[in-house]
């Protein structure tokens, strides 16, 4: 297999840390990728032109990060990342969504407050993806107590809000998120302690 990244991509990171928890990572060749760049022939892999991309032994491209993730989830025997009972499943993968949604509203609050010209700037359009950060960290801070931390099974959902909170960490480091939720700041600390995570850490470009 071959996955299509950028260094400090969360959604990528998500993706790699799948594949380390899934023992996968060493199948994996992994081949730089400028999503921006305006000769970049990622777009006929991936449509939507954005990373990760990974590209099937069979030469299938699959994307994006969630499809990535499930496909290597069935990938292998082991400990699955996205449970299989029906309620189990559904409670992950919503709390997943929640992480992406944060990753998702981060990405655009960052386009808009950092990568736009000043005179096009929209504060209206920023407040309401600061609102979106602050409520999907709100969610998992409720679950805190619930996910996994150093050791045992992990899922989908921790994969994805601990991705989503370390890239938070990188470009908004002044955010705050911590002060109002001591349960979601205490369990990422434990989260940044596992191996798949301490093997990820994103740094900046
Ligand atoms: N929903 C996608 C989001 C991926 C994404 O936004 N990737 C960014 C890098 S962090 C990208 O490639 N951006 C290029 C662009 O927006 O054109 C996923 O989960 O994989």
């Amino acid at each position: 297999m071959k996955l299509r990244y950028s260094p400090t991509s969360p959604y990528v990171r998500k993706v790699s840390i799948t594949a380390i928890e899934t023992g996968l990572a060493e199948r994996i060749e992994r081949v730089s990728t400028d999503p921006w760049s305006a000769e970049t022939d990622l777009g006929q892999a991936n449509p939507i032109g954005k990373v990760p991309c990974l590209i099937t032994d069979a030469g299938d491209a699959v994307y994006d990060s969630p499809v990535i993730c499930e496909y290597l989830d069935s990938q292998h025997d082991g400990q699955k990342i996205i449970p299989a009972d029906p309620d189990a499943r559904i409670k992950a993968l919503t709390l997943a969504a929640a992480g992406d949604g944060m990753l998702d509203a981060g990405v655009l609050l960052l386009i808009e407050t950092v990568r736009r010209p000043a005179e096009l700037k929209w504060d209206w359009w920023a407040e309401r993806q600061q609102t979106v950060v602050n409520r999907c960290m709100d969610v998992a801070d409720a679950a805190a107590d619930s996910m996994a931390t150093t050791d045992g099974p992990i899922t989908i959902a921790e994969i994805a809000i601990g991705a989503g909170l370390g890239w938070i960490d990188l470009r908004f480091p002044d955010m705050g998120w911590r002060n109002d939720r001591p349960a979601l700041a205490d369990w990422f600390d434990k989260i940044s302690d596992r191996l798949s995570f301490e093997q990820t850490v994103p740094v900046q470009a």
